[in-house]
């Protein structure tokens, strides 16, 4: 008996990722590319008899299943990928060579975004760093920046990785909690370690719960080196700055977010791309002069808790990235790809930062093991675009047929190829490593005493923030010491706090329940940086996701009206009505009430809310624009919940041609910041006045989610 084929519900695609020295073809093969007849019945002797040893297909098929997975990255195990292009300003070029940073030439590239902690089938918006590596396939080579959205790390020696990841990771008993920082361990070794306070201050802020991939920033972390053409060396940070602006979610969507949409930045991302909303960032440098005793204004450079505020070193744009494809096979891409911090070209370097110099080993240790060898960057997405002729022979999963006989250096039997850069034909740039002087030292285990301030930027930071942020990160430790069962560790990490701000320790103090020590450190003031507040400032409403609630019975014209003007205006709109089928226009419904959760959209416009009944009437009355107060019939009442939580959320209601007593009908404040009436052609610019700042911010005082 034959399976009937099902008619394809896409056009078959060429798979454009194959190797062109082996074309897929549309026959279904075995490995070997022998035809095949039946891929859904094991060879048995006889329909009910047992099944044959024999039968290869069958066990080539579960044999190749059984080895489908690889272990998943010891951090940054959940992430997401995308590729784009890199332009270079030419900026960059004054201080250094490399070749992809010099005028208007153009880098493919591969990003990787990603969370530390969680499991690769964990949940998005967790509250933890987010990783922010970036491969690029330059003409000199790859150069891989690995960074992440904030700009300070949790330790100061790469000795230390291991025990900061473990006391994050699950509880080794029970392997809970999952992707989550609130437990004993993690804090046990925050309070204990306190160069580990700045890091975690900037988790607890807004910045552990990105809106989008799309609208976080990316820190290099560690300060690099740049050689000029000249020789001439200086220290840079890299930073990446996104188009949109640095927004994020409050707690209560990405705790909605993780239970209704676990895939919530991974989605974000690759709509916008599909919507053609392409995420840009500036790539960005701060500038240090390579002096002697490599610091700034008091500030380590080799000291990676640390960062240089915006305010006292500008920075300078270099260019800008471009983000337009998805990956097409997210296993091939996004999981083997393989990033690393000594993946680097001609005219960039590393300093001694000893965090970075432990993770020049660490990155290509663990791919041997997740990728099964040490022939990783054969695989097309870790490839090279610049010619590769490395000497490295053998090992598991070789995939280059090499030629010659003598692959060492020098030799005679290959012509002496190949060359190092100035003999024989080779007359490329390569790399070299600057010849720093080393200071003459003594051999042993310490840091520089400069390495001993761990409080100065945790206070700078939170004293920097707005008031509706530094709440929410007092909310935050709270939330977070209130999970740790141990009052030893809450205690311990209160007095961490009194060290850093006396107001931020008394506020989680009274949430726990317990004193409020005093400061047991003397630490010095430094001025706030309003640069890392994330409520200052307006920004573009490009690829924001505007929810539209329409009903079955709102006229054609008012949708067309909305969604032209959402598109004109650069949001990406999404229908939401009671059930699912299409609006009178034509536009399919994206949601219905039932899949709908308030944290799918920026801001909402509310054109009709009435549920098509069965047998109803539309008169007068069922028009867009009549209200029916809640209860009544065809009233969909899920539609409260929606608003109070978009309320509560801070984002901005716009409600279409409603009467004045919308918004106290359906339970809310009948005005407020942020709660808006309109005409149909009015609705969309109301909107995108009110995206600019990302949310309604006074719609609360500081206390929180509490309405004026
Ligand atoms: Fe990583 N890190 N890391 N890290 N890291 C890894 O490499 C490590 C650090 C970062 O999307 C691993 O291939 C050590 C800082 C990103 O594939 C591993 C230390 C920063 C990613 C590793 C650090 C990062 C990784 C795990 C302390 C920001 C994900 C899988 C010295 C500047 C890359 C892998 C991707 C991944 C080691 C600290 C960023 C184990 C030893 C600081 C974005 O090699």
């Amino acid at each position: 008996m034959t399976t009937p084929v099902p008619e394809p519900t896409q056009a078959r695609k060429p798979n454009t990722n194959a190797d062109p020295g082996h074309p897929q073809g549309t026959a279904l093969t075995t490995s070997q590319g022998a035809v095949l007849r039946d891929t859904d019945h094991s060879l048995k002797a006889g329909p009910r008899g047992p099944v044959l040893l024999q039968d290869h297909h069958l066990r080539e098929k579960i044999t190749h299943f059984d080895h489908e997975r690889i272990p998943e990255r010891v951090v940054h195990a959940r992430g997401a990928g995308a590729h784009g292009t890199f332009t270079s300003y030419g900026t960059g070029s004054r201080i250094c060579s490399a070749a992809f940073l010099a005028e208007g030439v153009k880098t493919p590239l591969f990003v990787r975004f990603s969370t530390v902690a969680g499991s690769r089938g964990s949940a998005d918006a967790v509250r933890d760093t987010r990783g922010f590596a970036t491969k690029f396939y330059t003409e000199e080579g790859v150069f891989d920046l690995v960074g992440n959205n904030m700009p300070v790390f949790f330790i100061q020696d790469a000795i230390k990785f291991p025990d900061v990841v473990h006391s994050v990771k699950p509880h080794p008993d029970l392997e809970i909690p999952q992707a989550q920082s609130a437990h004993d361990t993690f804090w046990d070794f925050v309070s204990l370690h306190t160069q580990a306070q700045a890091h975690a201050m900037w988790v607890m802020s807004d910045r552990g719960i990105p809106r989008s991939f799309r609208m976080m920033e990316g820190f290099g972390v560690h300060t690099f080196r740049m050689i000029a053409a000249d020789g001439q060396s200086s220290l840079v940070k890299f930073h990446w700055k996104p188009k949109l602006g640095v927004h994020s979610l409050v707690w209560e969507e990405a705790m909605l977010a993780n239970g209704a949409d676990p895939d919530f930045h991974r989605r974000d991302l690759s709509d916008a791309i599909k919507a053609g909303a392409f995420p840009e960032w500036e790539l960005g440098l701060q500038v240090f002069e390579d002096n002697e005793g490599q610091s700034f204004d008091g500030i380590d450079l080799l000291d990676p808790t640390k960062f240089v505020p915006e305010e006292l070193v500008p920075i300078q744009m270099v260019g800008k990235m471009v983000l337009d494809r998805n990956p097409s096979n997210y296993f091939a891409e996004t999981e083997q790809v393989a990033f690393h911090p000594g993946h680097l070209v001609p005219g960039i370097d590393v300093t001694n930062d000893p965090l970075l110099q432990g993770r020049l080993f660490s990155y290509i240790d663990t791919q041997i093991t997740r990728l099964g060898g040490p022939n990783f960057s054969q695989l097309p997405i870790n490839l090279p675009h610049a010619p590769v002729n490395d000497m490295l022979r053998d090992g598991m999963h070789q995939t280059y047929i090499h030629e010659g006989i003598a692959p060492y250096h020098p030799n005679s039997l290959d012509g002496g190829c190949p060359y190092q850069a100035g003999e024989g034909d080779n007359s490329k740039m390569p790399f070299i490593d600057f010849p720093e002087l080393v200071a003459e030292s003594v051999k042993g285990r310490s840091n520089p005493v400069s390495f001993d301030d761990h409080f100065s930027q945790a206070r700078m930071f939170y004293r920097s923030l707005q008031a509706h942020e530094r709440r929410h990160v007092q909310q935050a430790y709270s939330f977070e010491l209130g999970k740790c069962a141990s009052e030893v560790i809450r205690a311990r990490q209160l007095q961490a706090l009194a060290n850093i701000d006396v107001q931020l320790c008394a506020a989680v103090a009274r949430e726990l329940g317990l004193p409020v020590p005093g400061a047991d450190t003397e630490v010095v003031d430094r001025e706030p940086c309003p640069s890392v507040s994330q409520a200052l400032g307006s920004w573009p409403v490009d690829g924001r996701i505007l929810g539209i609630v329409a009903s079955h019975h709102t006229e054609a014209s008012v949708i067309e009206t909305l969604v032209a003007a959402a598109n004109h205006a650069g949001f990406q709109p999404l229908l939401l009505s009671s059930v699912g089928g299409s609006l009178a226009d034509g536009s399919p419904v994206d949601r219905t009430l039932l899949t709908a959760r308030s944290i799918e959209f920026d801001a909402l416009l509310i054109a009709d809310f009435l549920v098509p009944v069965a047998g109803a009437k539309v008169d007068s009355d069922t028009k867009a624009g009549a209200v029916r107060p809640p209860g009544a019939i065809g009233f969909d009442p899920r539609l409260v919940l929606l608003l109070q939580e978009t309320y509560r959320q801070s984002k901005a209601i716009v409600a279409v041609d409603q009467p004045e007593s919308f918004f106290q009908d359906l339970g809310l404040e009948g005005t407020g910041p942020g709660l808006v009436h309109a005409s149909v052609p009015d609705a969309v610019p109301g909107a995108v006045a009110l995206l600019a700042t990302h949310r309604v911010w006074e719609r609360f005082d500081e206390s929180g989610p509490v309405p004026k």
